[in-house]
């Protein structure tokens, strides 16, 4: 899979993609991340790539030329299958799309400004909106960096065995139960018994039980979901 992010501050990008999981994912080859300054494409003398609103009010709007410029640039290249817009204003997206996602083979992630990029570049360009959360972020770099990492953790080769997505919160619906490591008895403070026992059939259970109680607690939205499909 190939990933190629556009923005206009691409410094807040360089260093969280290399490293960790993703940063890993890049180096053995399972995903290409590639980011493009918005601004080398910018024809205004003094490197603009926003200005005022038409209409009035607060905040500048990114103004056409760039994006246009760069994204039918990378399309003379190569076909992409999405053109993504990580957006507020958007339907926020879900483990299920996050999953269809990593399906695809070349995919564009354009970072705007929270007050938007102009709507002709998303009526012409953009064939996919998401929002990351109800609440309001200052530019789209955060949340492209929250969708590579929910795509590329998913990757085939990119997790191993013992890190499987497959137990992870959401992919059945769920949040995940807690986890312990050594020490058993830590500061007096001991973990449940059952997770030495040994007993694979029992250590499952315990697991779901306690994912459907920690769910049916801090998650009832979730909680209603799992149970009616069940
Ligand atoms: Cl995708 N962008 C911005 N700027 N803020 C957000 C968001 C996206 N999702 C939630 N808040």
């Amino acid at each position: 899979m190939r990933i190629d992010i556009i923005s206009a501050v691409p410094e807040l990008l360089s260093g969280p993609l290399d490293y960790s999981i993703v940063g890993r994912a890049r180096k053995a080859g399972h995903v290409e991340v590639v980011i493009h300054d918005l601004r080398s494409y910018t024809t205004d003398k003094h490197g603009k790539v926003d200005d005022y609103p038409y209409g009035g009010g607060a905040g500048l709007v990114m103004t056409p030329q760039p994006i246009f410029d760069c994204i039918q640039s990378l399309q003379k290249q190569r076909a992409y299958d999405e053109v993504i817009f990580p957006t507020p204003d958007a339907p926020v997206i879900e483990q299920q799309k996050v999953n269809e996602l990593t399906l695809l083979n070349n995919i564009i992630l354009l970072c705007g400004h929270y007050k938007g990029v102009d709507q002709r570049v998303r009526d012409e360009l953009v064939t996919l909106e998401v929002s990351i959360g109800d609440y309001v972020l200052s530019g789209g770099e955060l949340p492209a960096m929250v969708l590579v990492d929910g795509i590329v953790r998913l990757l085939p080769g990119v997790l191993g065995d013992a890190e499987s997505a497959l137990d992870d919160s959401f992919q059945d619906g769920l949040l995940s139960p807690p986890v312990y490591t050594r020490p058993a008895n830590f500061r007096g403070n001991t973990i449940p018994e059952v997770l030495t026992s040994g007993n694979h059939n029992e250590i499952r259970k315990w697991r779901e039980q306690k994912a459907i109680e920690l769910s049916k607690k801090v998650r009832p939205d979730l909680y209603n979901k799992f149970i009616n499909k069940s």
